[in-house]
């Protein structure tokens, strides 16, 4: 016996992409079904070779259903998500309502798979933001080695973060650059977008930093360790999908790069692709559908005692959202439904 599995706000990006990968990595569900908000009713959106037509989230019972992947925006899901959770159905929530909740783990399996048994707690697990997801991946394996004491990372966020409406003006605006006469004015984004980058992402908060940025601060700290340092600058690129970061870590036991590299290449979730030499790295365009997390560049960082540099790649829309969702998911079956 499998499960029943409910993906709300499945016209979206990101639930577009849970069904793909609930498909491709044949998650047992017994039944799926296609959840939105009415004005998307009927919308027929592919579950591997199937068609489902979306169902009204509104009048859903989730009585019977065991897993609801959530991809709608925070303020829908106050409504959404303790409904579910409440007719036993546990919810995995992509928004950032729950992340920060001390009572509700926030989850990347590779990283801290034990915070699963919190979800006892309210039936509710959070997904993280993707630019931290993909971080943390990286980060893990090398703080369990050397013990990171704090993080500097600059991001290149695809414009696919900022949902359909970011992927949209990006197309419309990189054409109207060719066709004056169609001029296409920032709406998503405070600034031009194509043929420039904006260092702001999510409102600004009172430090100066951004909420981006913050969450990158918060969520390291709730999934990795406490005591991990981090600053961050997140920028928006006009790239589609696919967010890049620049890491720089300093730890309190030396690690040189070749073992890091080593470290690396055994860790779940990751792929080392750095060859010094031209194109022997990853860019975003490369890492589009992939499941993996990809490392290039990484070297020693000549100005302190004990720092390491590297690049980071990841398709935002899986690990940063839908697969990291999906995973959670297995972890759930594995270690606390065990249905089957
Ligand atoms: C972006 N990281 O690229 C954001 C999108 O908290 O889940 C995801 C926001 C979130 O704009």
């Amino acid at each position: 016996m499998g499960y029943r599995v409910a993906v709300v706000g499945a016209t979206g990006n990101v639930g577009r992409e849970m069904l793909n990968i609930l498909a491709e990595r044949q998650f047992p569900a017994d039944e799926v079904v296609a959840l939105a908000s009415r004005k998307s009713l009927g919308t027929e959106v592919s579950y591997g070779d199937k068609t489902l037509k979306t169902k009204d989230l509104d009048t859903f019972d989730f009585t019977g259903w065991d897993i609801a992947l959530f991809a709608i925006g925070s303020d829908a899901t106050k409504t959404y998500a303790p409904k579910a959770a409440k007719a036993g159905c546990v919810v995995i929530d992509n928004s950032s309502l729950y992340r920060y909740d001390p009572e509700i783990p926030l989850i990347v399996p590779e990283v801290n798979p034990d915070a699963i048994e919190m979800v006892k707690n309210k039936n509710i697990i959070a997904n993280p933001n993707c630019s931290t997801a993909q971080m943390v991946v990286a980060l893990k394996p090398l703080h369990d080695r050397a013990t990171i004491k704090r993080v500097v990372v600059s991001t290149y966020q695809s414009v696919s973060g900022a949902g359909k409406e970011g992927i949209d003006e990006l197309w419309d605006q990189t054409k109207s650059i060719y066709n004056p006469t169609s001029e296409v004015a920032p709406s998503k984004f405070t600034k031009q977008i194509a043929f420039n980058v904006i260092p702001h992402i999510d409102v600004f908060m009172e430090d100066g930093s951004t909420k981006e940025e913050w969450k990158m601060v918060a969520e390291t700290k709730k999934i990795v360790d406490p005591k991990i340092k981090v600053t961050a600058t997140c920028v928006r690129v006009p790239v589609f999908v696919g967010h890049s970061e620049s890491i720089n870590i300093e730890t309190v036991d030396h690690l040189d790069e070749e073992e890091a590299r080593e470290i690396l290449r055994e860790s779940p979730g990751i792929m080392v692709v750095d060859k010094r030499e031209d194109g022997g790295y990853t860019t975003p365009i490369e890492c589009v559908g992939d499941f993996a997390t990809f490392i290039s560049r990484i070297r020693q960082d000549s100005t302190i005692d004990n720092g390491l540099n590297f690049w980071c790649v990841s398709d935002n829309l899986r690990k940063g959202a839908a697969l990291n969702a999906v995973q959670i998911a297995e972890l759930l079956g594995n270690r606390v439904l065990k249905k089957g």
